[in-house]
């Protein structure tokens, strides 16, 4: 009986004592992951992760040395073979001694955004308070310090970012510039919740020297790692999939399957993607790269990076493709 009121008791303190310290991203769970790949084979999939979404977006300021100033939000770089539960807010085409101050926060709606600095940015980094070395160009904010009622997997949150840049030797007040985000500069921001795969999941052939990955039907972010002796062949299916490759070879196979779209971080190696008909962004890094795509009414994204990288197949007109030469 007394065990019973305390466990009460102790429960209902758990309550308010969520509720004063609020709940983050980061507090509830996430469902439990696909138990069988894109071919129906059982597979071993540990969890799902949270996994912000990527994108760059115009700032009020103009060109500076002919180019134009970008805010880029990505997840921070795996370790150990996992996301780390951040992002990493960059300015691109700004010289980070220009930057006085960077805030960033993430909030459930743009329609309640709190007024109060303090609490509309749940991070706020100044240029005054840096120490000795380190550099304004980026801003961190992680799944832990977004406040949240209910689960953020598979949710459209809202950003909102500022910063105090030097222009001509006036400290100016830079937001995000783009039709997509409100008056008051917040911008839709999308968390997910994919499986995690980062092992290969299928063996190949006798005298195969390639690592096959398996995706799900769902949503799937890979993780290949740098220590991976063989090729990695990518199978990703349906969903929304992201893949962070390694400065080894990664080959991409999404011809036949199709799905809401992919995000593909590949680094160097000469890497390869057979597209398939979804809206995918492509960045490929040094290395010989290549990429099959087939016309499909979506616009893509193709980046070839350093190396000499080849386009092939069918295209739509608003494909955008760079550092990418067009082959037979
Ligand atoms: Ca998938
Ligand atoms: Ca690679
Ligand atoms: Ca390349």
């Amino acid at each position: 009986m007394k065990l019973a009121l305390v466990v009460a008791l102790a429960g209902t303190l758990c309550l308010v004592w969520g509720d004063a310290l609020g709940n983050t991203c980061a507090s509830f769970d996430l469902p439990d992951p696909e138990v069988v790949d894109g071919e129906g084979r059982i597979i071993e999939i540990e969890r799902r992760v949270l996994w912000g979404e990527s994108y760059c977006k115009e700032l009020t300021l103009d060109q500076l040395n002919g180019k134009t100033p970008k805010l880029c939000v990505r997840n921070e770089n795996p370790k150990d073979k996992a996301p780390t539960g951040c992002l990493r807010l960059s300015l691109r085409h700004v010289d980070p001694a220009m930057i006085k101050e960077l805030r960033v926060g993430i909030h459930p709606d743009c329609s309640s955004i709190p007024t109060e600095v303090k609490d509309k940015f749940q991070r706020r980094r100044n240029a005054t308070k840096l120490t000795p070395g380190k550099k304004m160009g980026a801003i961190r904010i992680c799944f832990d310090e977004i406040p949240a009622a209910s689960t953020c997997c598979e949710t459209e949150q809202c950003l909102v970012f500022e910063a105090i840049v030097e222009v001509a030797g006036v400290d100016t007040k830079v937001t995000i510039k783009d039709d997509a985000c409100s008056s008051d500069e917040g911008c839709p921001y999308s968390i997910g919740c994919p499986n995690l795969i980062n092992e290969a999941n299928k063996d190949c052939v006798p005298g195969c020297a390639l690592d096959i990955w398996n995706g799900t039907n769902s949503n799937d972010l890979f993780i290949v790692s740098e220590d991976e002796v063989n090729d990695a062949y990518l199978g990703l299916f349906k969903g929304y999939d992201v893949v962070i490759g390694s400065e080894g070879t990664e080959i991409i196979n999404n011809e036949y399957y199709g799905g809401d779209g992919s995000t593909l971080f590949l680094k160097g190696g000469n890497d390869e993607v057979q597209m398939g008909p979804e809206e995918e962004k492509i960045y490929f890094g040094k290395g010989d790269d290549f990429a099959e795509s087939i016309a499909d009414g979506l616009q893509d994204r193709i980046y070839g990076g350093e190396g000499v990288n080849q386009a092939k197949g069918t295209f739509d007109i608003d494909d955008i493709l760079k550092n990418m030469a067009l082959g037979q």
